[in-house]
């Protein structure tokens, strides 16, 4: 009831961290592109396979972004839809099942409406059917304008593959549906190809799969690498549309692609003798980049951070205000931030320790260590996995305007 809302909102209240002063405000008034990439994980950045470089595209981009080397997806089973629901809210989504289908009809204070407020138009482009993951509804609820589904595309068996339209005709048809948008707006992509099991057709394989036992790793490397190329092609036309500068992007990975089952191979590739748990957490770190055209003070972050906190970095970069606002995560660029971050199943990861499966570890030696060092950190977890739950499961956003509640329908 509100008194449980009273307590959640004493504890988000004292974990706000103010914005950085040289950047709050630095993106205001620009359109944003936000643009999730299916199943690409930081291990892939900088690396190649088999003397073939997998991500030349991104890895250029680094030189002109921020970019987090520790960002971690914060994902369940909800997937995609999980990634969806961290970054609208920066909340937490469930530890089974998916909010998007037992929570659609919450209150949310989500980014979409945020910034409807500030005068965006908000919206989703994504070629799928709009009742996948539920989110023709969800999308309502956090505030979309628009959700351009399967029905926005012209999608045909010569450009599809896999899960559907091919990620490099999926940007180039989005051009037009983009430039119809009145300005500014927050523009959400939804990348495709390289979704499991990661079928791509010849004429689309810029380098060799790889050779292990694991087919799903061996043609993970070649769909990897063309949804890299699509988003340059995609950078490429934004340019030359002028769309470009007067944008900020978002890149950033959603989920693992590589399951734990795969794990001979994947050591394979790393050439380490196995996978321990401790690198199965480092293997959860996924791509984050924020990219400003004509901001130069671009550098890589060592910040440790996950998908909770995009809400409150980006809004923070637009010159929007988050102290009302209800976050779990906090601006990865504020100076006052803890470098730590909390995954769904209470795994958790800061500088000096990663906490994993009833076991800590110590960052530096990668050795199991005493549970003692871990054990400091073991409130601040459960309370951000307990109260960011209450709030879902107790609808608890239907209090956050106690005034308007009040009013009587004549007020209003
Ligand atoms: C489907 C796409 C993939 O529309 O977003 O969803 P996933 O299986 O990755 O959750
Ligand atoms: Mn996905």
């Amino acid at each position: 009831d509100s008194s449980d809302f009273v307590e959640v909102e004493h504890y988000i209240k004292s974990n706000y961290k103010e914005p950085n002063d040289e950047l709050f405000g630095i993106a205001e008034g620009k359109n944003v592109i936000l643009i999730s990439m299916e199943s690409i994980q930081t291990f892939v950045i900088n690396n190649d396979m088999n003397g073939q470089e997998i991500t030349p595209f991104l890895n250029s981009l680094i030189d002109e972004s921020i970019y987090f080397e520790n960002f971690y997806h914060q994902t369940a089973q909800g997937k995609t839809s999980d990634s969806e629901y961290l970054v609208a809210n920066s909340m937490f989504g469930r530890d089974s099942g998916s909010v998007f289908f037992t929570h659609a009809g919450n209150e949310y204070d989500a980014t979409p409406s945020n910034l409807g407020e500030e005068g965006y138009f908000t919206s989703v482009m994504h070629p799928n059917n709009k009742s996948f993951w539920n989110r023709d509804m969800m999308y309502q609820s956090l505030g979309y304008d628009r959700y351009f589904d399967i029905n926005s595309y012209d999608v045909n068996d010569e450009n599809s593959v896999g899960w559907g339209l091919k990620d490099v005709d999926f940007f180039e048809q989005s051009i037009d549906l983009l430039k119809s948008q009145p300005e500014p707006y927050y523009t959400k992509f939804i990348t495709l190809t390289n979704h499991y099991p990661f079928d791509l057709d010849e004429e689309d394989k810029f380098i060799d799969e790889y050779d292990s036992r694991s087919r799903t790793l061996n043609s993970f490397f070649p769909t990897v690498r063309y949804m890299d190329h699509a988003l340059e092609v995609f950078f490429d036309r934004l340019k030359e549309e002028g769309i470009y500068e007067d944008s900020i992007f978002i890149l950033y990975g959603d989920h693992y692609g590589i399951s734990e089952n795969h794990n001979r191979s994947m050591a394979m590739f790393l050439e380490k003798e196995e996978i321990t748990p401790f690198d199965t957490i480092q293997l959860q770190r996924v791509p984050m980049y924020i990219h400003i055209p004509g901001y130069d003070q671009n550098h890589v972050s060592e910040m440790i951070g996950g998908q909770i906190d995009i809400k409150p970095t980006l809004l923070h970069l637009l010159g929007v205000d988050t102290k009302d606002m209800y976050h779990f995560g906090s601006d990865l660029n504020s100076p006052e931030r803890d470098s730590f971050v909390v995954l769904r199943d209470g795994s958790f990861i800061s500088d000096d320790y990663i906490y994993t499966r009833g076991i800590c570890y110590d960052k530096q030696t990668e050795e199991e260590i005493d549970a003692e060092s871990c054990e400091p950190y073991f409130e601040r977890v459960n309370l951000d996995l307990n109260y960011s739950d209450k709030i879902l499961f107790g609808d608890l956003l239907r209090y956050k305007n106690p005034e308007e509640e009040w009013k009587t329908e004549s007020e209003k």
